[in-house]
């Protein structure tokens, strides 16, 4: 089974090993064209083909020579084309432009004029200051490429949430196993002639927003036939354990699976020290030595006074062991040694935010700018999720590479929702923009059109080289107009990519608080932002909390989980999410007045 994805990756390679060769621009550009098409298409290509029923070339962007790949992907998860460019090109260019500030051609140029192959490569040159002599390039971008060669090591080996999740899912699925939080008896599918349960822990399980490796344990008779199907799956490229009780692999995307058998009675137990995280368990040991228990992955013990002597107390559920230790069960998402034992211990956890809860989202695109979906398509997805209201939030003129929207072009969507609206009565379509923040902190549209929108969401797209302080005079500036209500994806991190700007995050929240606008959670998997320990600090201080997606596409809204579960993270509740409350109310609470 080759995923979507899987196929537009390919194309996205093709692209830009051509890219970096030089090849025609028509050509690069109907790759790039059939990646994204191909990545957003709502339904599985690898079904269509298998299927057979369905003529690839009648969906709009795909042609005769993109559908003869597509087939061949899906029959042999590669096509000719890809693997012929990689004998001209070498693959490993493809993380040198990666890179911040190096782009297909600065590629090409260090390949062919200096035979650099690899990001070591690049790195021994910009270190030597050999880089900045090269044309286009000079003092200034040697040390951004630089920089960017840090950030990549500092997350290097690790993968975004939602990749791993997928993996996490995909195997799951692949092992006969409903993915799930709870290990119940509900879940227990027959696969190779064995019951057996299989539940995510580790940071997956604990939402980090990167993930290490996945962990997952199985418990049931016989799952040693588990972990031999597990070693089989075929997104596999090398198998690293493979024993009775546990295996261990390294998909093609780089991400280690480890997966272990443990015994029905000690499922909780096993649960609980392999979700971590480790200074929890350690923190959570220390208590239990206090009380009199020694505690591991087989179970909680009472030890007698000479420290001898075990008997087994709990270790089937996670529940019963946190009870023992008389503490409220303590969700994954907290367990990070950040107060969350004490505040168990006070019976004092906060009731944390639920996806359910969440009933609208204010941020998503269109095809009026860089959207795959056109307003109707955006509009039905929504509603068939059951959402009461959304915002529609195209970019405005200065971001030109997304194609944003001058005055003239937002009226004219100003008057389609209106009219859209009244084929709907369950769900409400805020007008909307996500206005850029120019760099003096002027807004990208006149009043005169912001003051007919219903939701204004501003942003930082450019200048994010600004100090501190240029960046927070540009802020209170922005925030200072009073049409704005959200603001969005605050810090502007990219997780792999980019750092943060210069966003002071205590005189952000102050600035919040006095102009009465809401900060945004963006829940695209490489933004999670504000993030989890920012978070935080928001019910503290009184600022309230939009969980957004900043959809692109209409699957993208299914990222609202990545979000609730950052929120988790960051201790909130529905009460400190504005987009929990009914239309009405959340309209009060965004309004300034
Ligand atoms: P990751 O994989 O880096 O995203 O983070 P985790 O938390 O999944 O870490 P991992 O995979 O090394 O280990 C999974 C869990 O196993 C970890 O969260 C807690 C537990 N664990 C691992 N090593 C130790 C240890 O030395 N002591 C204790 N108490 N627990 C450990
Ligand atoms: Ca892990
Ligand atoms: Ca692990
Ligand atoms: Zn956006």
């Amino acid at each position: 089974m080759v995923d979507n994805k899987s196929i537009a990756e390919v194309f996205h390679e093709i692209a830009d090993l051509l890219e970096i060769k030089g090849d025609n621009p028509f050509r690069i550009r109907s790759y790039r064209n059939a990646a994204m098409v191909v990545e957003t298409y709502p339904e599985s290509f690898d079904t269509l083909v298998r299927e057979g029923t369905t003529d690839l070339q009648s969906i709009s962007g795909i042609g005769e020579a993109i559908s003869g790949k597509i087939k061949e992907i899906v029959a042999s998860g590669d096509c000719k084309a890809h693997r012929d460019l990689l004998k001209q090109v070498p693959g490993s260019l493809l993380e040198i432009m990666q890179l911040q500030g190096v782009g297909p051609k600065t590629t090409a140029l260090l390949w062919k004029k200096m035979h650099v192959k690899t990001v070591e490569d690049v790195e021994k040159l910009a270190t030597a200051g050999k880089l900045r002599k090269l044309p286009g390039l000079g003092e200034k971008s040697e040390q951004k490429i630089l920089e960017s060669i840090q950030n990549r090591k500092k997350f290097s080996g690790r993968h975004l949430l939602s990749q791993a999740e997928e993996a996490a899912e995909e195997i799951l699925r692949y092992l006969g196993a409903k993915p799930g939080e709870k290990a119940t008896r509900k879940s227990s599918r027959r696969t190779a002639g064995v019951n057996f349960f299989a539940v995510p822990a580790g940071s997956l399980r604990r939402a980090r927003e990167t993930i290490g490796d996945v962990d997952i344990l199985v418990t049931g008779k016989k799952c040693s036939a588990v972990i031999d199907r597990f070693v089989k799956f075929p997104g596999v490229d090398s198998v690293l354990a493979h024993g009775d009780t546990k295996g261990s692999v390294r998909l093609k995307t780089g991400l280690q699976i480890d997966l272990r058998a443990v015994e029905e009675k000690s499922l909780g137990a096993a649960l609980q020290y392999f979700t971590g995280s480790k200074d929890h368990n350690v923190a959570l040991r220390t208590r239990a030595q206090k009380m009199g228990f020694t505690i591991n992955e087989y179970g909680l013990f009472a030890v007698d006074r000479k420290g001898e002597k075990e008997k087994w107390v709990a270790g089937r559920t996670e529940e019963e062991i946190y009870e023992k230790l008389k503490l409220q069960f303590i969700p994954p998402e907290l367990r990070e040694n950040r107060g969350e034992i004490e505040a168990a211990e006070k019976k004092s956890l906060p009731r944390l935010v639920e996806l359910e809860d969440v009933r609208g989202d204010l941020h998503m695109h269109t095809t009026e700018t860089d959207g795959t979906a056109s307003l109707g398509e955006m509009v039905e997805a929504a509603r068939g999720r059951g959402l009461q209201y959304i915002a529609i939030t195209d970019h405005t003129q200065s971001t030109r590479v997304a194609n944003g929207m001058d005055e003239k072009r937002l009226e004219k969507q100003i008057q389609a929702i209106d009219k859209l609206q009244r084929q709907f009565n369950d769900i409400t379509v805020f007008k909307g923009t996500e206005c850029d923040i120019l760099a003096d902190g002027r807004l990208d549209l006149p009043d005169s059109i912001l003051e007919q929108l219903d939701v204004v969401v501003v942003s930082i797209h450019s200048h994010f080289q600004q100090s501190t302080r240029e960046v927070m005079d540009r802020l209170e500036r922005a925030f200072s107009n009073p049409h704005v209500r959200i603001f969005a994806h605050p810090t502007g991190r990219l997780l792999f990519h980019r750092p943060a700007y210069a966003v002071d995050l205590e005189k952000l929240f102050a600035l919040a608080k006095k102009y009465k606008v809401c900060l945004e959670l963006n829940s695209q998997p490489e933004r999670l932002d504000l993030n989890d320990v920012a978070l935080r600090r928001a019910p503290e201080l009184g600022v309230p909390i939009v969980i957004s997606t900043d959809s692109h596409a209409t699957q993208q809204l299914d990222y609202l989980k990545f979000g609730v579960r950052t929120a988790r993270r960051g201790w909130l509740e529905a009460k400190h999410i504005a987009n929990t409350q009914p239309m009405k109310t959340f309209l009060k609470t965004i309004s300034r007045h």
